[in-house]
């Protein structure tokens, strides 16, 4: 059985990218096929190109065939979310009235709450109960055309909590459409009991679980929160290569509240990424553009906080590789909607609506290390694609803040149809 997406106004394949992400004017390069088709089989893409060539195609083909009629929409690839925090329990809505009054991120943290806050909740939640919450926020990614999200640790902050969030992740990855890739991040907050003696508990990272998680195959990077009273810079670097040494590849929370230097760290450790970089140097994305370091921008975080959204356009323009991501956590970016992410890297970062869709596929795809599978539309490449009731791409950055996706197709099978994720999804096995 193959399945045929039909004569989509256009067909953005993002193609021609798989080896090295798009930076500077390549951003703009997003291949548009207006009349497009799209056929899949075995949950592989077999063909893009004109519908006019896709009869022909088919024909050959001599199979049984579902036809998804994409007149008068586009056709994407499904969009992915670099940079997560989803496996966690509880909520933090009590902060948002706080930072209303004037309390800053940093400040609530400080006083226990914020990550401590998330900590406490996911330590004490039983594994069924993280497994609950994080696939009802799997199945709104979904409905918002996000088919693979990468997921971080660092609510547990200490071996055997760690762990169970990794756990949790593996366990949905293997159990629900989206695909989950995993980050180790135990270094995402130091716990109150070594406040005074934070090399201690680097120490336990580096140490203790650092080489377990590697071990146990259950991450494929490493994160730290480099920032004022978080991580310096000099833990935040023992970290990121204790963790390429055990095998896992170099992520960083860098320049979100204070210019630390962690661009230029980034930089020096050969990171896959750099994320948030709302405060980062000249010379911090000098070096990142030098070294090919992709920029994770997260627009959703900034306006959450109220701050001022990284400087997008000086990295494109100095030649870094961007990408964007929900930041999806409960304290700065509680939304799932990845769409409205980049209506707000249009609207706050002013990044073109092409940009902003080569961000969120093959440059997102390029930020997991997953660019030989996912994130454009290319004959080899996995059936995933979202069907947006748009009539030009420019338009899902012009009728913002609104759901456009019609249809997501996963791995070759639909998940979402006119909007809704199918009950199969929601309830699997039938409940
Ligand atoms: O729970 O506040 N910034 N980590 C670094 C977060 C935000 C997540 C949180
Ligand atoms: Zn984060």
């Amino acid at each position: 059985m193959a399945l045929y997406v039909k004569n989509a106004s256009q067909v953005i394949t993002v193609a021609g990218a798989s080896d090295k992400p798009k930076k500077g004017a390549e951003m703009e390069e997003i291949g548009v096929i207006e009349n497009g088709s799209v056929i899949c089989k075995e949950g592989g893409i077999v063909f893009v190109g004109s519908d006019k060539d896709a009869q022909k195609f088919l024909k050959a083909l001599d199979e049984e065939i579902e036809t998804i009629d994409a007149a008068g929409k586009i056709v994407t690839p499904g969009l992915i979310d670099p940079h997560t925090h989803i496996v966690f329990a509880g909520s933090r809505e009590h902060e948002l009235e706080m930072r209303l009054q004037g309390a800053t991120y940093m400040e609530i943290y400080q006083k226990g709450g914020g990550i401590h806050f998330t900590t406490k909740k996911t330590q004490e939640a039983s594994e069924e109960r993280l497994l609950l919450e994080t696939r009802q926020r799997l199945n709104r990614f979904l409905q918002y055309g996000v088919t693979t999200v990468e997921a971080k640790s660092g609510y547990g902050l200490d071996l055997r909590h760690e762990l169970k969030q990794l756990e949790v992740a593996k366990k949905l990855q293997e159990t629900h459409p989206v695909d989950l890739v995993s980050t180790f991040m135990g270094a995402h907050a130091i716990p109150s009991k070594y406040q005074e003696n934070s090399d201690e508990y680097v120490r336990l990272v580096i140490e203790e679980m650092i080489p377990v998680v590697a071990e146990r195959g259950l991450a494929d990077f490493c994160d730290v929160f480099c920032e004022e009273g978080v991580f310096t810079i000099e833990q935040s670097r023992r970290i990121l290569e204790a963790g390429i040494k055990a095998g896992l590849k170099p992520k960083i929370h860098a320049d979100e509240i204070v210019s630390l230097g962690g661009a230029e760290l980034a930089a020096e450790v050969g990171a896959i990424s750099a994320d948030h970089l709302l405060k980062a140097s000249q010379r911090g994305i000098e070096e990142l553009a030098k070294k090919g370091v992709i920029a994770v921008l997260l627009p959703g975080t900034a306006f959450f906080l109220m701050e001022k959204p990284a400087d997008a356009r000086k990295m494109i323009e100095s030649g870094v590789p961007v990408a964007l991501s929900t930041d999806r956590n409960p304290g700065s970016s509680p939304t799932e909607s990845l769409p409205f992410i980049m209506n707000l890297a249009c609207l706050t970062m002013k990044m073109t609506p092409a940009e902003v869709l080569s961000a969120c596929t093959i440059n997102a795809a390029h930020a997991i290390d997953k660019a030989s599978e996912i994130g454009s539309l290319e004959k080899g490449k996995k059936a995933d694609l979202v069907i947006f009731d748009a009539p030009n791409y420019q338009f899902l950055q012009y009728n913002y803040a609104v759901n456009l996706v019609n249809t997501v197709i996963k791995n070759g099978k639909v998940v979402v149809k006119e909007g809704m994720v199918l009950d199969e999804v929601i309830a699997p096995g039938g409940s």
